[in-house]
């Protein structure tokens, strides 16, 4: 019985190395010296929670492996404490056991020395004022929050420090990306396999969520963007309702969250296996524009311009440039104007995962690399998005093993 208990309380806090919780809590601390950390974790919403079940704020989650609602975070360098509801039989009547703090072995897994009821917040928040007038917190909930609590402090903002530890991926958070890149990349073969004219975008959808699923993951890392034929030009769409047609083009950007890690990943495909001669062409420009910005991945790199110095060098301008410099639209004008978006983001516990892109690249980063071209006048939309891990001297791509060269593609399409 307590075995049991046991692996089920561990098998809630920890899915990543244990000891990193506690090392990400020294680097805040050591980041932020002159004040004290005060940070919410999510609170459950009965209405938002039905239907996607709860979900761990993610800065608190990467500061304290912690998954259950209503807890709260203080970090200063000499003591850090999780204020967490005790258990409470009523609720567990109806969720199961939940992870308890007053099981010394949970306690010890997440690395903290001191646990303690939410509503002792407020009275160690002001023994912490004691030794710092500064409060560093996130969003203008919490602001309010801690404001309330400690009128005379000064309130500031933790965001910025945290992004730039969640930026850098230890090699236990690569291992769990590669693992949600690789189930991702199954997915992608799967629907590929099914996608078919006559069948509906939705049914491709169903196919990459049950190889999730199937695979153990927990959920899609976003809502899954299945565009045929019209709707492949745009970025976002999600309706997911139109019936295939031979000689579409399928934009599928769609991954899986696992273990609450989060891939990115978009391949788009000819419906009925065989790419046109102009597809093809669009097709192989932004290949080529992807392949210019892996390249110019690597320590020190930018994503992209700086508000000050538009032409730094820098991956987003690598995409545009080739882009700019081959093929052209019905009109004879260059196909810059169809890139209408970002060419990376990092990527982590969550698919856009917060960043400083005043910081370049280092390695350890995972960002995804998508440069896209939409033609709307000629149903014409491609976006190829794959993550890649910076190296110490370049880049890997975390998801080379699905298909992008075009003849690769035709041929895996043909079952
Ligand atoms: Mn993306």
């Amino acid at each position: 019985m307590v075995r049991t208990w046991l692996l089920l309380a561990v098998s809630f806090v920890c899915t990543a190395a244990e000891p990193e919780f506690l090392a990400r809590r020294q680097a805040l601390a050591a980041a932020l010296p002159d004040g004290v950390v005060a940070l919410y974790g999510e609170v459950e919403r009965e209405n938002a929670d039905l239907r996607n079940g709860f979900h761990q704020d993610s800065d608190f989650y990467y500061l304290t492996g912690w998954k259950a609602p209503g807890a709260a975070l203080l970090i200063e360098p000499r003591r850090q404490i999780l204020f967490a509801p005790p258990r409470d039989p009523r609720r567990e009547r109806w969720t199961g056991l939940q992870p308890a703090l007053d099981n010394p072995d949970v306690r010890d897994a997440l690395g903290f020395g001191i646990v303690l009821p939410p509503a002792t917040l407020e009275s160690e928040l002001r023994e912490s004022l004691k030794r710092y007038s500064k409060i560093y917190t996130v969003g203008p909930e919490a602001a309010a929050k801690v404001k309330a609590i400690a009128p005379a402090a000064e309130i500031a903002n933790a965001e910025t420090a945290i992004a730039r530890l969640r930026m850098k991926k230890s090699p236990h958070e690569a291992e769990l990306l590669q693992h949600a890149a690789d189930v991702s990349i199954a997915a992608h073969l799967a629907a590929w396999k099914r996608a078919a004219p006559g069948l509906y975008e939705y049914q491709i959808a169903a196919t990459l969520l049950a190889a999730y699923l199937d695979r153990g993951c927990e959920r899609s890392a976003y809502a899954p963007i299945v565009g045929s034929g019209p709707n492949s030009v745009y970025p976002h769409y999600a309706g997911n309702s139109r019936r295939m047609d031979r000689g579409d083009l399928l934009l599928v950007d769609a991954a899986a969250e696992c273990a609450g890690y989060a891939a990115d990943v978009t391949r788009t495909v000819p419906v009925g296996g065989r790419f046109s001669a102009r597809q093809r062409e669009i097709y192989g420009i932004v290949l080529g524009a992807q392949q210019a910005a892996i390249a110019a991945v690597k320590p020190g790199a930018y994503i992209g311009g700086a508000p000050g110095a538009p032409g730094r060098p820098s991956i987003q301008k690598a995409a545009m440039d080739y882009i700019n410099s081959h093929g052209k639209d019905l009109h004879g004008d260059t196909l810059g104007k169809y890139f209408i978006h970002g060419i990376s983001h990092h990527i982590g516990l969550d698919v856009h995962d917060p960043a400083d892109n005043g910081v370049p690249l280092e390695e350890g980063m995972v960002i995804s690399v998508e440069p896209g071209i939409y033609i709307p006048e000629e149903n014409i939309g491609i976006r190829i998005e794959d993550m890649v891990l910076v190296t110490g001297d370049g880049a890997r791509v975390m998801t080379a093993a699905l298909p992008r060269d075009p003849a690769r593609i035709e041929k895996a399409l043909r079952k």
